[in-house]
């Protein structure tokens, strides 16, 4: 280890620097160094760990990215129940609370804590000597689940206490409200409704169901969010180191963690009242979803002097707001195609009030939630609006149901360009696949303007939108027709710029044949299947007469991606478009070697592996398609130009000849962080 000692150094500096970093972005919400800055010494970091694995400890901030995936979670019990909060609806049940609390102690004055009710999932972190050693959910409030991988992938929760100006505590046990932010949880659903998959219905739902991932690196991308509310110290009763949940939550804070900025101290009743009041609407406009107020006895000696029911705590109580539900009539249902094709039923209901806003249309997901709420025109409903979410129907009155209505049945045609449509086998979402349906035209041709498709430089979302709406391009291939006149007659559009773009379609005729593919937007087919897909196929005229039954069996393609390519090439519309392309000069054979870096995706390019021994989890071959899917060299024998050797059990000379080249070396994880990194 002597000869380290720069290496040791070097190291928990770049930690230290490193969690004062995260803690000032994602805690202070104010960053202390450009992101360019951060990465770059965190990469530096990872090079060191990779070198001298011996120096990586838990509190690392490379340590957050997810492992593999869990397999399941195991359940632990929490040292100290989290409870749960008696409900009021109205300032009236707040004041029977105050009332009934009173007449356990003889008090007259007392000060109270109003905190938001953040709408999450609530976790239990402890952490041993300051360092996070485990993350559970709430459970039953007894019994949680360990979910400490994936608390580690937030970074708003610090792997290590923060203990400047206050002693070391042994044992610490935190509790917050993991969450995610509403512009996440949009992003997320608009990622879900283009797979096609069950949208959230809600942050709360979001966030439980991130928070059991099994794959923590699902997690990491998903960036959860955290406020700590409650701290303790077990051993300690909890009036020694803080005498009020006021207090607490300043500790909280110094050691660490993030606090919602809005709680309030209030020294009565009325003014609790008033901070109800004021959030009633204020909450609207804030970035994650809430839930009413939280109301607490400031006095930790009054809690503990008041104590616990079964249940909840006496000494806090959740004040709700009204839910925001309402009946109305279902006048139609309509089905609308999204950018991919996507079929999504809306219910055009009779508009009511609800949260502010008047609600008129609600979406329907997919066939299967329609059959689940078997809706039909003409039903008395229950919509639901919570805060800014998307309004819901909850559930059908079938007892006001008309006598002469019928099941709502998916269209088996686009209702935008009249083509068969095709919901896939296991699928929810029902589709239109022709590429140059309306619907689908403006989102097709973006997506083939996009960087790493023909990455068109200068047509933007508006030109797109300019050159649909007025008929100038009604598919992909129509591009390659435009003339400068055309473009120049657009408004806004000077001469210079016209030739420019005119210039810019041109060029894109040079982009290599996996470009074309993936910029087809075929469902599944990315940027690394279109490369995979081009290299086994090198033409068009290969792909498009191949079995599905063969595409399939390439590693890394699944049956699933194979039919939706296959069913792709099968529809006439398509078949055309590629003749036109071809016709245009567009590549569909492959020329070159794939030398083309531009992908994000192609992290290894350039660089040499070899495997030795048994990897804990992939086979040989499997650890090598992966290598080579992102773009990086396999090799047999170690040599200079060797990157990085992955060492599985049982590693034989390899191992030696790499230890003497000082070449880098990754265990399977390492490896499949390198895949999967920033
Ligand atoms: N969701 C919250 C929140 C909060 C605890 C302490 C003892 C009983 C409740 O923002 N700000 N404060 C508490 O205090 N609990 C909260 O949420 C709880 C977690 C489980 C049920 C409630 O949602």
């Amino acid at each position: 280890m002597v000869q380290i000692q720069p290496e040791i150094k070097r190291a928990e500096e770049l930690r230290q620097l490193l969690q004062q970093a995260s803690y000032a972005y994602y805690v202070l919400d104010a960053p202390m160094m450009e992101d360019a800055v951060y990465d770059q010494l965190y990469r530096e970091l990872q090079q060191l760990e990779t070198e001298y694995p011996e120096l990586i400890t838990p509190d690392s901030p490379t340590q957050r990215v997810g492992e593999r995936p869990a397999t399941q979670f195991h359940s632990v019990r929490h040292n100290i129940p989290l409870y749960s909060l008696e409900n009021a609806f109205n300032v009236e049940e707040l004041q029977n609370w105050d009332q009934r609390w009173r007449r356990q102690v003889a008090k007259t004055e007392a000060e109270y804590v109003a905190e938001l009710k953040i709408d999450g999932s609530a976790i239990a972190l402890t952490y041993q000597d300051g360092i996070l050693v485990r993350g559970a959910t709430r459970g039953d409030g007894v019994m949680g689940e360990d979910i400490t991988q994936n608390v580690r992938t937030i970074r708003s929760i610090p792997l290590r206490l923060n203990f400047d100006g206050i002693e070391t505590i042994e044992k610490v046990e935190v509790r917050g409200e993991a969450f995610l932010p509403l512009d996440v949880f949009k992003q997320i659903n608009e990622e879900r409704q283009k797979a096609g998959e069950q949208l959230f219905a809600n942050p709360r739902n979001a966030a439980a169901g991130t928070l059991r991932q099994l794959d923590s690196r699902i997690v990491a991308k998903r960036r959860l969010d955290f406020f700590a509310y409650t701290l303790h110290i077990p051993g300690m009763d909890d009036a020694s180191i803080a005498n009020t949940q006021w207090e607490a939550l300043e500790l909280l804070q110094k050691m660490g963690f993030r606090v919602n900025p809005n709680h309030k101290l209030c020294a009565s009743l009325a003014d609790v009242a008033d901070y109800y009041k004021y959030w009633d609407t204020e909450r609207l406009n804030l970035p994650y979803m809430t839930d009413g107020v939280v109301v607490k006895l400031n006095s930790f000696k009054l809690q503990e002097q008041l104590g616990f029911t079964q249940k909840f705590p006496r000494w806090a109580v959740a004040l709700k707001y009204p839910a925001e539900e309402a009946p109305t009539r279902v006048e139609n249902i309509a089905v609308n195609v999204g950018r991919t094709g996507a079929l999504t039923p809306l219910a055009e209901m009779r508009p009511v009030q609800l949260a502010g806003t008047t609600v008129s249309r609600a979406t329907l997901h997919n066939s299967d939630r329609i059959a689940q709420l078997d809706i039909r025109i003409g039903d008395t409903v229950i919509v639901r609006k919570a805060g800014e979410i998307i309004p819901e129907v909850v559930r059908v009155l079938k007892e006001l149901r008309p006598a002469d209505t019928q099941p709502f049945i998916m269209p088996s045609h686009c209702p935008v360009c009249g083509q068969p449509v095709v919901r896939e086998t296991g699928e929810a979402v029902t589709r239109c696949v022709n590429a140059s349906c309306q619907a689908i035209l403006k989102g097709s041709i973006e997506h083939w303007v996009s960087r790493d498709a023909l990455d068109v430089k200068g047509v933007g979302e508006k030109l797109v939108h300019q050159l649909v709406d007025k008929g100038l391009v009604h598919s992909v291939a129509d591009l390659y027709d435009l003339t400068t006149e055309q473009l120049f007659a657009l408004e806004r559009m000077g001469k210079k710029s016209a030739e420019k773009l005119i210039e810019a379609i041109a060029q894109s005729k040079n982009q290599p044949w996996s470009r074309v593919l993936y910029g087809l937007g075929i469902r599944h087919i990315g940027s690394v299947n279109a490369q995979l897909l081009t290299e086994k196929y090198r033409t068009v005229e290969q792909l498009s007469t191949a079995k599905q039954s063969e595409i399939a069996g390439i590693y890394g393609i699944g049956a699933e991606i194979a039919q939706s390519v296959y069913q792709w090439f099968q529809i006439d519309a398509n078949q055309t478009l590629i003749k036109r392309l071809q016709g245009a000069g567009l590549k569909f054979a492959n020329t070159a070697e794939i030398t083309d870096v531009n992908h994000a995706n192609l992290k290894l390019v350039g660089k040499t592996f070899v495997i030795t021994g048994t990897l804990p989890t992939l086979k040989r071959d499997e650890a090598k398609a992966l290598i080579q899917k992102a773009g990086g060299k396999v090799t047999d024998s170690v040599s200079k130009k060797t990157d990085y050797l992955v060492v599985g059990e049982d590693a034989g000379s390899k191992l030696e000849k790499a230890q003497a080249l000082g070449v880098a070396q990754l265990t399977e994880a390492q490896l499949l962080d390198l895949l999967q990194g920033e």
